[in-house]
């Protein structure tokens, strides 16, 4: 077969991927599982009892304490388990095929007791203003002849919402919508578990941000980590610096304002997500130059200036726009943690400018200690009310970082990194197999959810240290996505991690069939996102989704 379509393509034979068009065996199919959570809970015992559901009845009621986020979380679930278990919406048969597996079962839905009514909702304590590091997210959700769910908090009690929902399935044939009864019992392996988007390198709608938040609440992730400018432009609209995007942003209509950001923060706050700003510094830091082209170095070659650099780091205006800025900043994003950056600096422009030269010189350094100082003097203009976050460069550079610095792992050689970062006693988020911009043929969503940070550093044997890996966060950057693709890029790829980071470790003994058993689930997991009109794509192999847009 290779030589006949050598006879009629030459250039296959340097794109040998392109030949596997042509093999024509079926792939293999995953039926979706039905009413499986995703991300898989921690406990959970479903039972053969079920109970039939006319979805437009279903209600929720509260009985303990309640507060204006758990009012709108009541309202959103209602409207969900009420619209997209609605069977008007699609044609009920959908013919079987000798390829099918047999679609899997949670639990054999053996015995009929009644229809399904109410959801009791207990919150046992007050509600909280903002979700933060370290929240309570745990709760237990009971489904029998009365169902109900009870949390500590406010933010388990969303979680809870989120698991419930997911509970109703539809029968093969399509006739009719039933849930299983169940216990649960969860809370995440990880506090951290984020997803980071950078509206830098293209700008990004308000509405698909509100979209991606979303599915983050239907994944139970809960950092939205907004990678806001970046070196290509500047779509922040400051009040204090009006400039910086009037000059720095792609067209006047693509920023972020004030109220945009507000509403960002409140969307988030409703679904248990903090939105975690990145201004990072010095590097990628071009768009910032289009205003002030004073903070950015000059790069020299062959004795002449030719294009701008990192940020100026012996120039007190550089610090004084910083921290003017972050103070801003701090203002209307209400999180405790603050992303600095500190990736990827140029140190060859640095190297390049005769000043810094003459500077380093002086001061008998190197430029990558010319970036530790620059990150030092950084580092106190966050004030003491908020925790910073670092990429890992700032921690190879030796500077002197405060207990609480989280390290944002994401480079080569990660785990020897994170052994290091780890012995010196700091805390971890991961990000290094996690890179969305990264594609792979035949889907790679199995590849994200096989990486685990806790298994990469086991030798240390130590859990006190290992604990220090406080989550991780799928990162979205932007060169190659914008409106039109970037839902589609991010789900259900970012699933695969939200799993890793919520759920228990997959067993080594077990972890072929947890993988195939995950297959199956996230079939069904990305159909109920497309379901709630979020345009996931096909997760990997073969499969089909019914009643969806
Ligand atoms: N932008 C910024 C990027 C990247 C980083 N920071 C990046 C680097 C290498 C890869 C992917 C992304 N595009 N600001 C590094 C954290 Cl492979």
């Amino acid at each position: 077969m290779f030589k006949h379509l050598m006879a009629i393509c030459a250039f296959c034979a340097f794109f040998p991927s392109a030949l596997t068009i042509y093999d024509n065996k079926p792939g293999p199919l995953y039926p979706p599982t039905k009413g499986a959570i995703w991300p898989k809970p921690q406990y959970e015992e479903p039972e053969e009892n079920y109970f039939t559901v006319n979805p437009s009845v279903i209600k929720i009621k509260v009985t303990g304490h309640t507060c204006p986020i758990l009012k709108r979380a009541v309202d959103r679930y209602s409207f969900i388990v009420r619209n997209t278990n609605n069977l008007d919406r699609f044609d009920k048969k959908r013919p079987r095929s000798s390829l099918d597996e047999k679609t899997p079962e949670r639990a054999v839905d053996r015995n009929h007791q009644g229809e399904f009514q109410e959801l009791d909702v207990e919150l046992t304590s007050q509600c909280r203003r903002y979700p933060s590091f370290n929240m309570d997210e745990s709760y237990n959700l009971t489904v029998s002849t009365t169902a109900k769910l009870v949390s500590n908090s406010i933010w388990g009690i969303l979680r809870g919402l989120e698991s419930w929902s997911q509970l109703f399935y539809f029968t093969d044939d399509f006739s009719e919508v039933r849930i299983n009864a169940t216990n649960i019992v969860d809370f995440p392996r990880f506090s951290h578990r984020g997803l980071l988007l950078d509206t830098g390198r293209h700008y990004i709608s308000l509405h698909n941000i509100l979209k991606t938040l979303d599915a983050m609440a239907m994944n139970k992730m809960n950092v939205f980590h907004w990678h806001i400018v970046d070196d290509q432009s500047f779509p922040y609209q400051s009040e204090k610096f009006p400039e910086l995007s009037e000059k720095g942003a792609f067209h006047s209509s693509m920023v972020y304002t004030k109220e945009d950001i507000a509403l960002v923060v409140g969307y988030a706050r409703d679904r248990g997500i903090r939105v975690l700003p990145e201004f990072d510094v010095p590097g990628h830091t071009r768009s910032w130059g289009e205003a002030y082209p004073d903070v950015l170095t000059k790069c020299y070659s062959k004795g002449q200036p030719t294009s701008l650099g990192p940020m100026d780091p012996i120039n007190s205006a550089t610090y004084k726009l910083i921290a003017d800025l972050i103070e801003e900043v701090q203002e209307w994003f209400p999180d405790k943690y603050f992303h600095v950056g500190g990736d990827e600096v140029q140190l060859d422009c640095w190297e390049s400018n005769p000043e810094l030269q003459k500077y380093m010189k002086e001061n008998n350094m190197t430029s990558s200690q010319l970036h530790g100082l620059f990150m030092r003097q950084v580092l106190p203009l966050l004030g003491d009310k908020v925790e910073p976050i670092v990429w890992q460069e700032v921690f190879d550079e030796g500077v002197p970082l405060p207990e609480n610095t989280l390290i944002h792992v994401w480079k080569y050689k990660w785990v020897a990194e994170m052994m290091k970062v780890l012995k010196s006693g700091y805390k971890i988020i991961f990000s290094a197999s996690w890179y969305l911009d990264f594609i792979k043929r035949g889907g790679d969503w199995e590849d994200y959810y096989k990486a685990d940070p806790r298994q990469m550093v086991s030798s240390l044997h130590n859990d006190t240290l290992i604990n220090n890996i406080v989550g991780g966060e799928a990162c979205m950057w932007g060169e190659v996505v914008d409106d039109t693709n970037v839902i589609t890029r991010v789900w259900p790829r970012a699933s695969a991690v939200a799993e890793r980071l919520w759920s228990a470790e997959m067993s080594s003994t077990r972890g072929k069939g947890e993988l195939a058993e995950a297959r199956h689930r996230i079939e069904e997991h990305a159909c109920r996102m497309r379901r709630r009109a979020i345009s996931a794509q096909p997760p990997s192999g073969a499969g089909f989704c019914v009643g969806a847009i």
